[in-house]
């Protein structure tokens, strides 16, 4: 199948929906014969990135990396799917610089906190709430939210259908499929 290759990266908070939405919209690419290649915590925090922790410090060089492999991803001609935090506007800015012909759609996962805290899906909030966890991301660490995403998925109203049927709408207009 022709199609032009890009990142989506989805962004926000933990619990907001980017790993659920992500494996949806793969299957849809798939369905259209479309060569796709999904990153997320399971396959890079746990390998490539097992060395680094969720300070800020390890958080930037997370997403760098992820910029990095994502770009080559794109250089061999699939559509890639990032499913991260990645809570610094400025750190995702410099994986969209990386990008050369622009194909970098940033996806603003937006959930609010108080919906987010109730799906927990793994039970990590509780654990936040409890004190045994320090640092997390819209807690007690920042989340900035993006100030001109491609596109924003309001998960907290919006079905895992309807967000997929956005970005699919989205990537077809822009001539990606
Ligand atoms: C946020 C954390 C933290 C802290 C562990 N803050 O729901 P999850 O489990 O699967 O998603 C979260 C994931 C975040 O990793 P990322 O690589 O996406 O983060 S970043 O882009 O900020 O580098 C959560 C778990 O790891 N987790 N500690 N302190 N989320």
């Amino acid at each position: 199948n022709n199609h032009k290759s890009a990142i989506v990266w989805f962004t926000g908070l933990s619990g907001s929906g980017k790993s659920t939405i992500s494996v949806e919209l793969e299957k849809e690419l798939h369905h259209l014969g479309v060569r796709t290649y999904r990153l997320d915590g399971d396959n890079i925090r746990h390998g490539l990135n097992k060395d680094l922790g969720f300070g800020p410090d390890g958080r930037k060089e997370n997403i760098r990396r992820i910029g990095e492999v994502s770009k080559l991803m794109v250089e061999a001609g699939l559509i890639v799917l990032t499913a991260f935090i990645s809570p610094y506007r400025e750190d995702r800015n410099e994986v969209r610089k990386m990008m050369e012909h622009g194909e970098f759609i940033e996806v603003f996962v937006n959930a609010s906190i108080k919906t987010c805290e109730a799906r927990d899906p793994k039970g990590l909030y509780q654990k936040v709430r409890a004190g045994k966890m320090k640092g997390f991301t819209g807690v007690d660490a920042p989340y900035e939210a993006p100030v001109n995403p491609e596109i924003i998925l309001n998960t907290d109203v919006e079905s895992i259908e309807e967000s997929v049927q956005k970005l699919m709408f989205y990537l077809k207009k822009k001539g990606y499929l």
